[in-house]
């Protein structure tokens, strides 16, 4: 039976083996018009977390000794409904709060209904993976185009260069972007005569199928201005295209006049004559594009940053143009969808601690544990966690993980006890991907080659598992809230009015820009059509261009170049202070062909190594290994300010020196025994937990280019 992937962006179509409703094995599905035939080893594995012995398939109840019972879901859902009920009416519903974790976006109905519940509620307490991961890359977009959800991707296959800064798509298989055979798509630019430069302390997998460009971490922003202020100072800017679709081009040429890149060696770790000749050949290519991911979001300028990879390829114009940064158009208009709901803000509500601006209703997970440690009005005191991990991925989690004790109530819903879901007091268990029908809502406008699909569920849910949907409308009908995001949709729901997620689907499929307006249109889309094709439905060769006016909701209907918030960052990087002495090297991530940030290490098959288990490693370059009496295999104690962890050392040039590589995700005490046993640390220990130190634009996580030194354990 074929169905797709959710467990990364490029949702590869996958062919899954089914007997009396149970999942025999997942394998490439070769009929797939976009992975045709390709998937990595996550994938294939995924058969083993849906028949994990470790699975949640009943709801758990927390005892006081910390074990948990199972209880059946008419008991946990009433306690609970019971429990939010009484906290919203002694302290109103603004006291209870949800995260929502990276699975959550792989699936459609799941984020619509949890939104809905948290409107309903009238809480400003909504958390997401989005402030470890892309929410810079939104609050960028609003001030670039007016529109968060307007986010360019690179038209890779008719670009002539590719400038990537601090991604590594051979491993993570391409994020905010969706390119299931994005190795082959690399390697066609340079088959066509092109090239591909990679930005990356780390001579990553990528970097070394290309052209590597060693960067120090968090100095991207100071590699993007010295490239405009080479670009603005040589006269090399595509002028008739900046005057058609953008303002601000001689204010941003006054911004990067102080960034020679003579200045910016130093920051960047990029020699001043290597950004010139880059900045040059940018300007030159016929069709050139600057890509940046998690590795250019996660440092301390990381709206600054995503905002200056896109004035980059403005300014060369190539914005909007094919081999270029393109706007995706989704077949369900989701960025309208969102504008119409209210959903599509950016800063139009602070959040209590820290004052950060929301980003699409949402705040940084940053500030959760002081939400709930911080008395007074608003205190946050019932969480609700779906899929999500935040006590391993959020940064500083030691004061969390503390923080979560003070909470009245702690509900996850999960498919495991994971290091989070340990501390709650009710684990409800949801289905996993497989067990649901799905249509890839917010990917739909990331598609290199425009696409669309629908599957259903290949196997009935395990034990008692349900969809996230149902586990917040039942919640919602137990409190007598109506779910949805407009106030007549809460009101219709309240009065029995409850559509599904897939009649939903179906009608926002058929009013859409391919839609088959209820027969109007003949050859157009609905779910009947798209059922009919299983392995989906490629809609054109490319995106779209030509179309940024219509685009752009600035009301000038044109790109901002130079706001002001931005000048206020190009400040606050001109005059950064001094980093803390005493911490000499700098901690990146980094992402491993067989791990999923923290929720795939319980599979056997993705954790046996060469005769025994995977484990997590410090990656040390040569020199800074000899200068802290290191070898390779010794243990070593990683500190910074924040917190410390012990683990072993892996000696690599293909490190940078003066840099230390650590995936998250590890360090695991959950109810997964495979995982547990696998050891490791949270290498978020390392991060500041203090909200002060989130970045100011977008609340981003400070993950990368964190200042640690090292010892050898002796
Ligand atoms: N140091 C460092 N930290 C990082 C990062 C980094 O690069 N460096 N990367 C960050 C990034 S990009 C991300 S996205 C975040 C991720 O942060 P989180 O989203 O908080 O963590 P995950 O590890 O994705 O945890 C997902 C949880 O959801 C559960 N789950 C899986 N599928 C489903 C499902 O279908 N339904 C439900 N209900 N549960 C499900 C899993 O069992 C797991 O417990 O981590 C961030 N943290
Ligand atoms: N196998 C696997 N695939 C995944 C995931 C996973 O956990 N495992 N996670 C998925 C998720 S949630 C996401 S968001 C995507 C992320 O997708 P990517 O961002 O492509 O993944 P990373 O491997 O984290 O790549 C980030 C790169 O940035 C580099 N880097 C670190 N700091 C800096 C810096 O300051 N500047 C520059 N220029 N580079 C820097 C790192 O060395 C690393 O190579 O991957 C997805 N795919
Ligand atoms: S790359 Fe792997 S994990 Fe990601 S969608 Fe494809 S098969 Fe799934
Ligand atoms: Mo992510």
């Amino acid at each position: 039976m074929a169905t797709y992937c959710r467990i990364c962006e490029p949702l590869c179509g996958l062919t899954a083996t089914v007997r009396d409703g149970e999942l025999l094995r997942l394998r490439p599905d070769p009929d797939h018009p976009l992975s045709r035939g390709f998937a990595c080893p996550k994938g294939i594995a995924m058969a083993e977390v849906q028949n994990d012995p470790d699975r949640v398939t009943r709801p758990l109840r927390r005892r006081a000794d910390g074990g948990f019972d199972e209880v059946s879901w008419d008991e946990a859902l009433s306690d609970i409904a019971a429990r939010l009920t009484r906290i919203r009416r002694e302290h109103g519903g603004d006291a209870i709060g949800c995260y929502f974790g990276n699975p959550a976006t792989f699936s459609y109905s799941h984020p619509l209904w949890l939104t809905g519940f948290m409107g309903a509620l009238g809480s400003p307490h909504l958390y997401s993976a989005g402030s470890q991961d892309v929410n810079n890359r939104f609050a960028a977009s609003a001030l670039l185009y007016g529109a968060p959800t307007l986010v360019p991707i690179p038209d890779l296959k008719r670009t002539d260069l590719l400038l990537m800064i601090g991604a590594n798509p051979l491993v993570s298989h391409g994020s905010v972007l969706s390119a299931p055979r994005i190795r082959d798509d690399l390697a066609a630019i340079v088959r066509r005569g092109g090239r591909v430069i990679v930005a990356d302390p780390r001579r990553t997998e990528t970097a070394r199928a290309h052209e590597h460009l060693p960067v120090r971490p968090d100095g991207d922003a100071w590699l993007l201005l010295s490239l405009l202020h080479v670009i603005f100072a040589e006269r090399l800017e595509d002028a008739a295209a900046c005057a058609h679709q953008a303002t601000g081009l001689a204010e941003l040429r006054a911004l990067a006049a102080r960034f020679a890149p003579e200045r910016t060696a130093a920051h960047s770790g990029v020699p001043a004559d290597r950004a010139r000749s880059l900045a040059r050949d940018l300007a030159a290519a016929e069709r050139a594009v600057v890509y940046g991911r998690t590795g250019s979001c996660l440092g301390r300028y990381g709206t600054l940053t995503a905002f200056l990879i896109d004035a980059v390829t403005a300014v060369t114009g190539n914005l909007d143009r094919p081999g270029g940064a393109v706007f995706g158009e989704s077949p369900i208009r989701v960025d309208e969808i969102l504008r119409l709901s209210g959903r599509a803000t950016y800063g139009r509500a602070r959040s209590r601690v820290g004052g950060y601006p929301d980003i699409l209703g949402t705040f940084p997970a940053g500030v959760m544990a002081e939400e709930i440690t911080t008395p007074g009005r608003g205190r946050l005191r019932a969480l609700l966690v779906a899929a999500g991990n935040p006590v391993l991925t959020v940064p500083g989690s030691a004061a969390l993980d503390a923080a979560l004790d003070r909470l009245d109530l702690l509900v996850c819903v999960d498919m495991y006890v994971s290091d989070t879901a340990r501390k709650a007091d009710y684990v409800l268990p949801a289905t996993s991907f497989l067990e649901r029908e799905d249509l890839p809502l917010p990917f739909l406008q990331l598609h290199l080659t425009p696409y669309v699909t629908w599957t259903e569920p290949v196997v009935p849910p395990r034990g008692e598992a349900r969809q996230e949907w149902q586990i917040f409308d039942e919640l919602a009908r137990r409190m007598g809230l109506g779910v949805g995001a407009l106030r007549a949709q809460r009101l219709a729901h309240r009065l029995g009015v409850r559509p599904t997620p897939r009649f939903l689907a179906d009608a926002l499929l058929r009013t859409g820009p391919y839609g088959d307006w209820y027969g109007l249109r003949r050859g157009g889309l609905s779910l009947k059509r798209l059922r009919a094709h299983p392995h989906g439905i490629v809609l054109a060769d490319h995106q779209r261009t030509g179309r940024l006016r219509r685009r752009v909701w600035h009301k000038d209907r044109r790109v901002h170049l130079a706001p002001p918030q931005i000048a206020a960052e190009i400040d606050r990087l001109a005059a950064a202070p001094e980093p803390p002495p005493g911490y000499p090297l700098r901690l990146i991530g980094i992402r491993e062909q067989r791990s999923h940030n923290s929720w795939m290490h319980n599979a056997p098959a993705l954790m046996r190594a060469k005769g025994g288990t995977r484990e997590q490693v410090a990656r040390v370059h040569p020199e800074d290994a000899a200068g802290h009496g290191l070898q390779d295999g010794d243990r070593c104690r990683i500190s910074s300010p924040h917190g410390s962890v012990e683990l072993p050392v892996k000696v690599t040039d293909e490190m940078t020196p003066g840099t230390v590589a650590v995936p998250h995700g590890w360090g695991h005490r959950g109810g997964w025994r495979v995982a547990n046993a696998a050891g490791g640390v949270n290498v978020n220990l390392l991060a500041s937990p203090d909200p002060g130190d989130l970045e100011p634009l977008a609340g981003m996580a400070h993950l990368n280019g964190v200042p640690v030194r090292i010892a050898p354990i002796r």
